[in-house]
């Protein structure tokens, strides 16, 4: 049995419930992280230094950073892990520069939206930090509008890959209610995306439900 350490409210678990769904498998969850505390025990920093979540368990084997993760299960699944994770080279190629965008772009100029409207409370903001994020993003986003911009249904053709699940983690903080703010531009390729993405049960199972 696979087993997932990480509170569920978190974007990095959202990816990987959401990916465990799409492959149909079982798996344990146990919380972890914020509220929950545990990451700093030395049980839980022995098998992630790092004290964040999630990290897979799966036997012996102890992974941490939830898309090294992704694509672990894409293995695991073997092939291309039902279209998830393409085989051929360039399509898989094309698959990981997404998530790898996501960890050195998206992330971190997404983080002060996020954080300003979602955990800070409204007489704590910083809203030149927040709008700052959102001038970013717009930048970001504007990637992934001209990409789509083509008809295509997904990021990398007419199949869901990880690739739109750790995006499309990203893409509900950005659509949600919970962060809307001026100047937000139209983005209608990404929306009719976005729409293709709600109808996972994986998606509204796991990162639909309200920001906390
Ligand atoms: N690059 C890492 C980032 C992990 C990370 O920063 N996770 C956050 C939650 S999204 C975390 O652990 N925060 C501290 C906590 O929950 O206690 C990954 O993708 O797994």
């Amino acid at each position: 049995m696979l087993t997932i350490l990480g509170r569920a409210n978190s974007v990095n678990v959202m990816k990987v419930l959401w990916c465990l769904d799409e492959l149909g498998w079982p798996y344990e969850r146990h919380d972890a992280g914020m509220q929950y505390g545990v990451v700093n025990t030395p049980e839980y920093r022995a098998k992630n230094p790092n004290g964040r979540v999630p990290t897979l368990v799966d036997g012996d084997f102890v992974l941490w950073e939830s898309n090294s993760i992704l694509r672990y299960l894409c293995l695991k699944a073997g092939g291309d892990a039902g279209g998830l994770y393409p085989a051929a080279p360039a399509a898989r190629a094309s698959v990981d520069r997404w998530l790898d965008w996501q960890l050195s772009i998206v992330s971190p100029a997404e983080r002060n939206l996020f954080w300003g409207m979602v955990r800070t409370p409204e007489d704590k903001r910083d809203y030149t930090l927040i709008d700052t994020a959102v001038r970013d993003m717009a930048t970001n986003w504007a990637i992934i509008e001209d990409r789509l911009g083509d008809g295509r249904a997904f990021l990398e053709g007419e199949h869901l890959t990880i690739a739109d699940i750790v995006l499309g983690c990203y893409a509900r903080r950005w659509f949600g209610a919970e962060v809307q703010r001026p100047g937000m531009p139209e983005l209608p390729a990404m929306r009719a995306w976005y729409g293709r993405l709600e109808a996972r049960p994986g998606f509204r199972t796991f990162v639909a439900p309200k920001l906390f």
